[in-house]
């Protein structure tokens, strides 16, 4: 594993293929990994790419990455598929997508599909950001599709979320997922090609003015739980509408722009600190419960699961009781 480890830090793309694999694999290696390359990490850039199925984020990520190159910047990429229970080449279609970056040694490009388990996904996510970012790549895009609870993890990983709309999904506001606002540092409109695209565009600047009023210190709007450190008002981003045709390059530069100015902001911020520590608190609490689950399966028979859970269905005992019984069992 050392030697593993070396490897990946001198940047090497199979030994970060083969460690990737590993965490996939096993939790075990995810904490050997993680703890080991921690030091090492906090260099990158990490950009989330998330939005409903067929937006253009594949597209996107692809034109967003040869941008990157452009500017001399090695990029890693992770596409994660919460939906799909295959890994590799589970995401076949991304790959052909990307094609265009194939055999540039500067691009690292990797799928993620669930194991059947999203708080899994989650945490093997965060560890191969870390993974890229101990690697040396400056940039590290994630893209996932929308998926509920998989998209605002990734936000919380991501130090800038590019939220993708496109045209002719119906463009009321109502239709928007609701959560999309707390998100987002980046709205984008892809698809600006396709017609009814200038309604997009402004359905979602009324929402942003409906959402946040004047500008508000963004990351302000996570909730208010996770903030324990209070954020400095006079910080403010607000949320930009950018218009891109992914197919043709269309908007890209602008979107780059965007992105670097997002980044320049976060790190000329008093509030950076803030910020990490809400992105810390997550990943632990995260963490946290992961391990829990693990005890829960190590330390309770699935017979006594089933028949708490049955008992609570069949209401002959209440949820807090079963639950103080299942904890009772995971204390030693
Ligand atoms: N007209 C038009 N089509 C686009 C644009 N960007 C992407 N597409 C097309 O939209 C389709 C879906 O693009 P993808 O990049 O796979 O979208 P995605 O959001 O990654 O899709 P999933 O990963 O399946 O959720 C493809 O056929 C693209 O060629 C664009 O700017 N304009
Ligand atoms: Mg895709």
């Amino acid at each position: 594993m050392d030697d593993l480890l070396r490897q990946v830090r001198d940047g090497r793309p199979r030994a970060i293929a083969r460690l990737i694999s590993l965490v996939e694999n096993s939790e075990t290696a995810a904490e050997t990994a993680v703890t080991a390359l921690y030091p090492h990490t906090g260099q990158a850039h990490v950009i989330g790419i998330t939005g409903p199925p067929g937006a253009g984020k594949s597209t996107l990520v692809n034109e967003l990455a040869k941008a990157f190159r452009r500017l001399d910047q090695p990029v890693g990429i992770i596409a994660v598929d919460p939906s799909s229970p295959f890994t590799g080449g589970a995401l076949l279609g991304d790959r052909v997508r990307m094609r265009d970056l194939a055999g540039d040694r500067g691009i690292f490009i990797r799928s993620m599909a669930s194991r059947g388990n999203l708080g899994g996904l989650a945490e093997a996510t965060a560890a191969v950001i870390k993974i890229l970012d101990a690697a040396g790549y400056p940039v590290i895009l994630v893209e996932t599709v929308g998926a509920g609870q998989a998209e605002v993890d990734i936000a919380t990983m991501a130090h800038t979320t590019l939220v993708i709309e496109a045209p002719g999904m119906g463009d009321d506001i109502q239709t928007f997922k609701a959560g999309i606002l707390e998100i987002a540092d980046v709205l984008v409109v892809n698809k600006a090609d396709r017609p009814g695209a200038d309604r997009t565009i402004k359905s979602l600047e009324l929402m942003l003015h409906l959402g946040a009023g004047p500008a508000v210190g963004h990351h302000g709007r996570l909730p208010a739980e996770a903030a324990s450190e209070p954020l400095i008002a006079d910080e403010v981003w607000s949320v930009p509408v950018q218009p891109t045709t992914a197919v043709n390059g269309e908007g890209i530069p602008e979107l780059v722009d965007v992105i670097q100015r997002h980044w320049r902001y976060l790190q000329s911020s008093s509030n950076w600190l803030a910020k990490e520590k809400i992105r810390s608190r997550r990943e632990m609490e995260r963490l946290l419960q992961a391990r829990l689950l693990r005890q829960l399966r190590v330390s309770v028979s699935l017979d006594l699961q089933e028949a708490l859970i049955t008992a609570v269905a069949a209401r002959e005992m209440d949820p807090y009781t079963a639950v103080a019984h299942l904890f009772a069992k995971l204390s030693p």
